[in-house]
């Protein structure tokens, strides 16, 4: 399939990218080190997201262009469904070639050539990949950006889906001489006041279930307006859930400020928990995976319950 996407490249002057909504490390970075590879084949190549996650971007080399802009391929990346494009699904459905790199075991395959690699940890293998393929240069700015997106996605290279070929690209992108101490800091080390006091909020709802198998934390929202976080702070509050010793599927809860729904997000080392977020209306990997549910925190509580009861 590189065949076909490097094809549709090779006829392309405009090149459009798209990460999934609600961006995180793994699909900016992988955006941004696809742009920079794009642009070294002399394309004009955009990266266009629903929203901008900040602290992520300040360590990214390449800018964000909003304005619509005309091409004749699209690439989503690191996007399962294409409903996670969010706003600009209509960008990817009025382009003439659509591509769809990704590594979700729940991905749709929803473009004409779509590139998935279950195996992957990170999308930002695939592109590593892709860029070894096509003969670009790994400079040090795109190093950076797949950098981000690898460490991002495995937990700074500590989670199950980490592998021998995870370490081996690393160790190519440490040999341009980025500076992964730095990264690593920005993505786990660094949080802002609204951030901690959200973790607080997160650590005080903390409860589990059947015996300690479900570990939950959850937050309202009235916190999440009480604590100031920002979108893109809300991530990562289920790592407390999942640091209980005896849990064996750890959940997160998140009311919407928004809207009338809940986010829930599962983990767990024993468990697929991407068929409890298909059955559920979302998807992911078998050790990580997500969904949103109308209602209220209380009632989506039971209903997500029920569900990891019934796969305990
Ligand atoms: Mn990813």
């Amino acid at each position: 399939m590189f065949k076909e996407i490097a094809h549709a490249i090779a006829q392309s002057e405009n090149i459009t990218i798209l990460p999934h909504k609600s961006a995180d490390g793994d699909c900016l970075g992988s955006a941004f080190a696809l742009k920079l590879m794009l642009e070294y084949l002399g394309k004009n190549a955009v990266v266009q997201l629903e929203e901008v996650n900040t602290r992520i971007c300040s360590i990214l080399f390449g800018t964000i262009q909003n304005t619509q802009h005309t091409c004749e391929t699209v690439i989503a990346v690191d996007c399962g469904d294409i409903s996670r494009l969010g706003k600009r699904v209509d960008i990817f459905k009025h382009c003439q070639n659509t591509i769809n790199i990704d590594h979700h075991d729940t991905n749709e395959r929803y473009a004409k050539y779509n590139y998935v690699d279950v195996n992957a940890a990170a999308t930002g293998e695939i592109i590593f990949e892709l860029a070894e393929y096509m003969n670009i240069p790994i400079t040090q700015q795109i190093a950076n950006n797949i950098y981000t997106a690898i460490s991002s996605d495995t937990g700074c290279f500590s989670y199950n889906s980490t592998t021998s070929k995870t370490y081996r690209i690393a160790a190519k992108l440490l040999e341009t001489g980025i500076n992964h101490a730095f990264i690593n800091e920005v993505l786990f080390e660094r949080n802002s006041i609204s951030k901690i006091k959200l973790m607080g909020m997160a650590y005080n709802s903390f409860e589990t279930f059947q015996d300690g198998k479900i570990a939950m934390v959850s937050i309202t929202k009235q916190q999440a307006l009480q604590s100031g976080a920002e979108e893109e702070e809300m991530g990562g509050l289920i790592n407390i859930a999942r640091s209980l010793d005896t849990a064996q599927v750890a959940i997160s809860l998140r009311e919407s400020t928004k809207e009338n729904s809940v986010k829930i997000g599962f983990r767990s080392n024993s468990i697929n928990v991407a068929e409890i977020a298909a059955e559920l209306g979302g998807g992911g990997h078998i050790r990580a995976s997500g969904c949103s549910i109308k209602g209220d925190i209380a009632s989506v509580k039971q209903i997500v319950l029920k569900q990891v009861i019934k796969t305990l």
